[in-house]
């Protein structure tokens, strides 16, 4: 038996257990479920009901994605992008990227939802917690955590990646050049060329796409 992913293809949480989980060679089954009808016994494994669950051959479930990420990459990996000597340094970006960044995130991608301020003005915070940040990092470095890779990259990568699709012109225009190359290099990566490709149409229900 392989070990089973219930994921959603757009979802970056999804997405960085995919990235993590191919980089890793590990070979698995995928359910992609759609958010509004979750199957039950995706609900039976994890009554949370969010995407990305991972259900090993043992019984085991592992329902967050950087656990499922560090699963991943203790399996194999063959270019050092686990780095735990750095964790001091990337286990803090990781609770700033999926705290307070996805909040604002969400606020700045549905400003409908979130009127207290205009949408503008969550992306203004959004860059200041994270964009600036992170370009003044970029901007010295390839990567997150140095000269090379790290896990931090992809578990990032699909927020990025996000809050730049919000807004593309503006993105391409906004004084971040060193996180847009950085960004640029990982969507056109064989790597996230590969988790992105769409489900075998044989293995499609109806209604995904
Ligand atoms: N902390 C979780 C968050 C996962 C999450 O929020 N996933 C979203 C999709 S991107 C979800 O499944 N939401 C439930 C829903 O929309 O019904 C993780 O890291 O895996």
């Amino acid at each position: 038996m392989l070990p089973l992913l219930y994921s959603f293809r757009r979802c970056p949480y999804a997405m960085r257990a995919r990235l993590a989980l191919h980089y890793a060679g590990v070979q698995l089954k995928i359910h992609e479920v759609q958010l509004r009808a979750k199957p039950p016994e995706l609900l039976r494994l994890s009554p949370k009901g969010t995407v990305p669950v991972l259900l090993l051959p043992s019984g085991e479930v592992l329902e967050q994605s950087a656990d499922i990420m560090l699963w991943a990459l203790a399996q194999a990996d063959p270019q050092g992008w686990r780095r735990p000597e750095l964790d001091a340094e990337s286990l803090p970006w990781l609770a700033l990227n999926d705290g307070p960044f996805k909040q604002l995130l969400d606020r700045y991608k549905y400003p409908d939802r979130h009127p207290q301020q205009t949408q503008p003005a969550w992306r203004a915070e959004a860059e200041a917690l994270m964009l600036a940040p992170l370009e003044q990092r970029l901007a010295r470095q390839a990567y997150l955590l140095g000269a090379s890779p790290s896990w931090l990259d992809l578990a990032l990568l699909p927020f990025i990646r996000q809050f730049a699709g919000v807004d593309a012109v503006w993105f391409e225009a906004a004084p971040y050049p060193a996180l847009r190359g950085w960004l640029q290099a990982w969507v056109a990566s064989d790597l996230f060329v590969a988790i992105m490709a769409k489900p075998a149409l044989a293995a499609q229900s109806p209604g995904t796409n």
